[in-house]
């Protein structure tokens, strides 16, 4: 029996042992995200089993040892022996590469890019990982490790032992604990508002699913160890937390949902008294920004069916013309959710869907979907609504063309007086050049003495520039703060952007550390994220840290930028310290802002990223919006304003 076995791990751990040489190539980066991955994995299988009808719960567990258990009550992993590969099914989930049969397998449906890469890449990047199935009235177990096979040579995923049966039971389900390997992820930790976001998601996205999340860090008295997430109706109650900010102009979202042969789709669509539009759109739970076949589908579907529905009603008449697609997602808020198989993802970031057959599939049943609406008479007063709030649109759509083309000319004319503000860099390279941002006249002049001007370019800002958040486009290009950032940057903005005419390859915002700063970055953020949201996926945009204090005695000098490092760098500097501290990046010598925060050798960088879309969203209405209230609340909340955080994450340069 153990010599059977044992030949049969040869041919799997070959493949597990790829794993762990390119671990890159299975789940992107092994740092923080590509250690969350390995979770993401597993809570993929959970989910699979769930919403093809078995079960309703899972709860995930992270342990103080940075292990973390996915409990799931679903059929349990079939443990009887795989005719051809004669090891248990349990077995084949964990050591065989995308098994499971996401890929091509008629039971398990839906895969898609580095997500559905399967249970078997966490067990190889894992240190151990054990399994209890509960199935057929038996509990089983089995569990594996990384094994040292020679001086430097590991494998992982490596069964302790076959399937073991433990005794009856009554109960059904998969239950699965690991721990990453800290030998591949160095210094990471679980995080449990990573996990808690993603799992909301989740819980939005599956309807009537129980998420129960336990974090044993957490000491009980602080509250929330246990989160438990249950929406049992899915996109509607989506779209209200995202909107919850905001002033709808009817109260309850519409609601589609279909099925057919090629696609599963959900989809919940409400409009807010604001004029930007927002899509949300996902392929088989997975987020894709960047949009693709089904939003192009969605979009189609719902203009044509708004000026079928207008015409109906009146609303438009023979002479008039059709509305076109952008007056009717004017305030829109939508969140498309579709499952299909044999996903192609495509795009910088690979979160476009590739798929044709995806568009008029999509098309159809958003057109039907909303015809149907418009037959119950309780949708009239919708309607109206809508149709009104876009033919609005349309109007000042026509004043806002006009507008933009006084600007273009303008923008020309005035083209030297507004670079004339911009401290050009002389090297001619878009690829190696940046632009800093930076607030106020001073802090402008001593970024400019302070610069390597090869390659470095100083735009300096006068006043705060204009909230967008609550402007249609033609009142945006009215701000000279904001032309100037266009014309600088060469890439027009909106449906105009053109991001092969970037010249700079880091727009770098660099504001002061209190919360004048906080806020004109939150505006040029809000501005990048509406206007410019490319920019930002093509992973341009950067914060600036300017440090807070400096200490220093003779033979030692250090930086501190965080408020949290300020007590570890006293100690390390011993006592007769001085403390030199900066209220903002004008009482800085041009020396100190080169060497603590323009020096790309030594500066620190944030990195400006969109990881949850919902998330930068609720953010921007919270920060730019009308609820003068839940701004102050979210101010309070996240009173660190030399932290941005939510909206990004550091990059390591
Ligand atoms: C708790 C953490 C993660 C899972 C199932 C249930 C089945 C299954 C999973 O089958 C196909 C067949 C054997 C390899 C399917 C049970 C059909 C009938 C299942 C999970 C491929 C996979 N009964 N529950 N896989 N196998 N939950 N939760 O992983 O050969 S994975």
């Amino acid at each position: 029996m153990a010599a059977n076995y044992n030949s049969k791990d040869i041919v799997v751990l070959q493949g597990l042992d790829a794993v762990r040489l390119r671990p890159g190539m299975y789940i992107g980066t092994t740092g923080i995200k590509g250690m969350h991955h390995l979770l993401w994995e597993i809570v993929d299988n959970a989910i699979d089993e769930i919403a093809n009808g078995y079960g309703n719960k899972i709860t995930i567990t992270i342990h103080t040892d940075n292990s973390v258990t996915v409990k799931d009550n679903g059929r349990g992993i079939p443990v009887d022996k795989h005719p051809t590969l004669k090891v248990s099914g349990v077995q084949v989930v964990f050591t065989q590469l995308h098994a499971g049969g996401k890929f091509n397998n008629s039971n398990y449906s839906y895969s898609g890019g580095l997500h559905g890469v399967g249970a078997s890449v966490t067990n190889a990047l894992s240190e151990w990982l054990k399994v209890e199935v509960c199935r057929e009235g038996q509990r089983y177990f089995m569990e594996f490790k990384a094994v040292k096979k020679s001086k430097d040579k590991i494998s992982g995923g490596v069964p302790v032992t076959p399937l073991q049966c433990l005794g009856p039971t009554t109960e059904t389900g998969t239950t699965v604990t690991f721990k990453p390997d800290d030998r591949i992820f160095k210094d990471c930790l679980f995080d449990r508002e990573t996990i808690a976001k993603r799992v909301r998601e989740l819980a939005f996205l599956n309807k009537g699913i129980v998420i129960e999340l336990i974090d044993e860090n957490q000491v009980e008295e602080l509250g929330d160890q246990v989160r438990v997430y249950n929406y049992t109706e899915g996109l509607k109650e989506f779209i209200r937390f995202i909107n919850e900010k905001n002033t709808v102009i009817y109260k309850e979202p519409i609601y589609i949902e279909a099925k057919t042969n090629l696609i599963e789709l959900t989809c919940a669509i409400q409009h807010v008294d604001l004029y930007s539009e927002n899509v949300f759109s996902y392929v088989n739970n997975i987020p894709t920004p960047e949009g693709g076949m089904h939003e192009t589908g969605l979009k189609s579907g719902i203009t044509k069916a708004f000026n079928e529905i207008a015409r109906n009603m009146g609303l438009l008449k023979e002479k008039d013309q059709n509305l076109l697609g952008e007056d009717y997602r004017e305030g829109m808020t939508v969140v498309l959710a579709i499952k299909m198989k044999n996903v192609q993802f495509e795009g910088q970031t690979k979160t476009k869907l590739g798929n044709p057959e995806a568009r008029l599939e999509v098309e159809n049943i958003i057109y039907d979907g909303l015809i149907n609406f418009a037959n119950q008479t309780s949708s009239k007063p919708i309607l109206t609504e809508i149709i009104n709030k876009a033919k609005g649109a349309a109007k000042v759509r026509d004043a806002a063309r006009k507008a933009k083309e006084i600007t273009r000319q303008k923008n020309s004319v005035d083209s030297y007086s507004l670079i004339g503000k911009l401290s050009s860099c002389t090297g001619r390279n878009p690829l190696l050049n940046e632009v800093f941002i930076v607030e106020g006249d001073s802090a402008g002049g001593s970024a400019k003495q302070a610069r390597d001007r090869s390659f470095q370019a100083i735009l300096p800002l006068r006043g705060k520039p204009l909230n967008v958040e609550k402007k249609r486009l033609s009142q945006v290009l009215d701000n000279e703060e904001i032309r100037t950032i266009i014309s600088a940057l060469g890439t027009g903005i909106g449906s105009d952007f053109n991001i092969e005419h970037l010249k700079y390859n880091k727009v770098i915002i660099m504001a002061d550390a209190d919360q004048d700063g906080a806020h004109i970055r939150a505006i040029l953020l809000t501005f990048f994220y509406r206007y410019m949201r490319e920019l930002i996926n093509a992973g341009h945009v950067y914060v600036a840290i300017a440090p807070l204090y400096k200490i220093y005695k003779k033979g030692f000098e250090k930086y501190v930028y965080d408020e949290a490092d300020y007590d570890d760098v006293v100690k390390e500097a011993g006592p007769g310290y001085n403390v030199t501290r900066f209220k903002g990046l004008g009482e800085m010598s041009y020396m100190q802002l080169w060497e603590t925060t323009m020096n790309p050798s030594k500066r620190v960088l944030i990195r400006v990223t969109i990881d949850d879309v919902a998330d930068a969203e609720e953010m921007i209405t919270t920060l730019m919006g009308d609820n003068i209230e839940a701004r102050k609340k979210y101010i309070t909340a996240n009173a660190n304003f030399n932290k941005v955080d939510k909206f990004e994450e550091r990059s390591k340069k």
